[in-house]
């Protein structure tokens, strides 16, 4: 129970509400006993990178757990992006939402592709695809759908766009590990579809990524791009980068995949109990995993209407981190508002608007193996207690609490 008056918050002086940060993104980490045991494996056979057995290993499993032909691991999801981009063949313009994180615009720009920046459907935070018809140039060489927080993009309508328009159609799959879509999982749509196993990740391999495919001439060539081009022993037959996953990687990953079903269980517990917690406050909106379809429920995520609760976005942020409730405000302010983009298309806001009201409105709060019922029991007194009490937390135009 909380027994907070507005002159006990944290940010007036008081105690904060948690000895300990919860932090948005804290590792979930699967049965250390065995993650040790094929560590010390690996150190003991001393073959510590390029290809071993626990990368292969982790490429079959992820194969065959997505029911996908090719999974070719990389040392992270940015360089996954990369260089599915460029297997690809994508030069030009690419069409891709700036709601999401930088990564996506930036594994683009980083090889001179231009990302044309899309507006969202506001009720999916995904791509819509009836916006992006408009775009197309004849620079357009291909399309990237983010499934942001694990729900899936209208696949269907992004599929029929670019068969119709002779586009490729990539997908930055980095949250939607495990989701499914129309019974699916992801990771076998479009030509390729990225992840990123980052520590902050529903799967995790402390860093890392993968690119999945039927196509096996893609996977091929990726397999080349990612070892510097080498198609044998001092032999280099291809343009390459180093974008190889390391063992130690691949074990945390096992590690990760064997633990799934217990981290859906629990992040599924507490999507749970924020939904009971922050129900009936005006103005909050937690968003919803359509529960006919399998998710990770690795993202908690509300909607902040300002007008309602009387409160800011923003200014919520600050009270929830002067409480160690360390919120984050993802993807805010949107990729177009950040360098180099914001420079090079300085009126892009103007074809994006309900990506700029929703970079005001989200926020995301902890949640993971690391949190208890009773953490997101307090976590939802505090918002009824902020809310209720808003009149007597005057907050300025930026958002400072007096
Ligand atoms: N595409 C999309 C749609 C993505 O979301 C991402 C990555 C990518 C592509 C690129 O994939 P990678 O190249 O990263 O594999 C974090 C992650 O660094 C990033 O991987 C992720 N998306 C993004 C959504 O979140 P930041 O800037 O928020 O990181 P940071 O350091 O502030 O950490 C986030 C939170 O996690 C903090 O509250 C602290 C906590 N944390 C973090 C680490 C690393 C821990 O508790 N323990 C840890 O070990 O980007």
């Amino acid at each position: 129970m909380i027994k907070k008056k507005t002159a006990d918050l944290a940010i007036f002086g008081g105690e904060p509400l948690f000895n300990d940060s919860l932090h948005v993104g804290k590792p979930n980490i699967g049965n250390q006993e065995r993650l040790m045991e094929r560590i010390q494996d690996i150190l003991n056979r001393r073959w510590l990178t390029n290809n071993g057995r626990y990368v292969r290993e982790f490429e079959e499993r992820i194969a065959d757990f997505l029911g996908v032909k090719n999974c070719v691991a990389m040392c992270n999801g940015t360089v996954a992006l990369e260089i599915a981009a460029r297997a690809l063949g994508l030069t030009g313009e690419v069409i891709a939402p700036s709601f999401t994180f930088i990564a996506t615009a930036h594994s683009l720009q980083w090889q001179g592709i231009t990302p044309v920046f899309c507006d969202i459907d506001p009720k999916t935070h995904n791509i819509d695809p009836d916006r992006i018809e408009r775009l197309i140039t004849p620079r357009t060489s291909g399309i990237i759908g983010v499934h942001l927080w694990g729900r899936p993009c209208r696949i269907d309508a992004l599929q029929s766009l670019a068969e119709e328009r002779g586009l490729k159609l990539l997908f930055d799959a980095s949250h939607a590990f495990g989701s499914s879509y129309q019974g699916r999982r992801i990771g076998s749509f479009g030509h390729a579809e990225t992840f990123s196993f980052h520590a902050t990740k529903f799967l995790n391999s402390f860093e890392g990524g993968a690119v999945v495919t039927n196509d096996d001439q893609l996977a091929k060539k990726m397999r080349l791009m990612k070892n510097f081009g080498f198609g044998g022993v001092d032999d280099v037959i291809y343009i390459g980068t180093n974008g190889k996953m390391s063992e130690i990687s691949a074990a945390m990953g096992i590690a990760s995949l064997e633990y799934i079903d217990a981290i859906i269980s629990q992040n599924q517990a507490n999507y749970k109990t924020y939904q009971r917690e922050l129900r009936g406050l005006d103005g909050v909106e937690q968003i919803a995993y359509n529960e006919n379809e399998k998710n990770n429920f690795q993202y908690i995520v509300l909607e902040i209407d300002a007008k309602k609760t009387g409160v800011t976005r923003d200014a919520l942020v600050d009270l929830l981190h002067a409480e160690n409730i360390r919120a984050r405000r993802y993807f805010y302010p949107g990729c177009h508002r950040m360098e180099p983009y914001r420079s090079y298309y300085p009126n892009a806001g103007l074809l994006l608007s309900e990506t700029e009201k929703l970079t005001d409105r989200v926020l995301c709060l902890p949640t993971g193996t690391t949190i208890s019922e009773e953490d997101i029991e307090k976590i939802g007194r505090l918002f009824h207690f902020v809310i209720k009490n808003s009149d007597k937390i005057r907050i300025n135009s930026a958002s400072t609490i007096h």
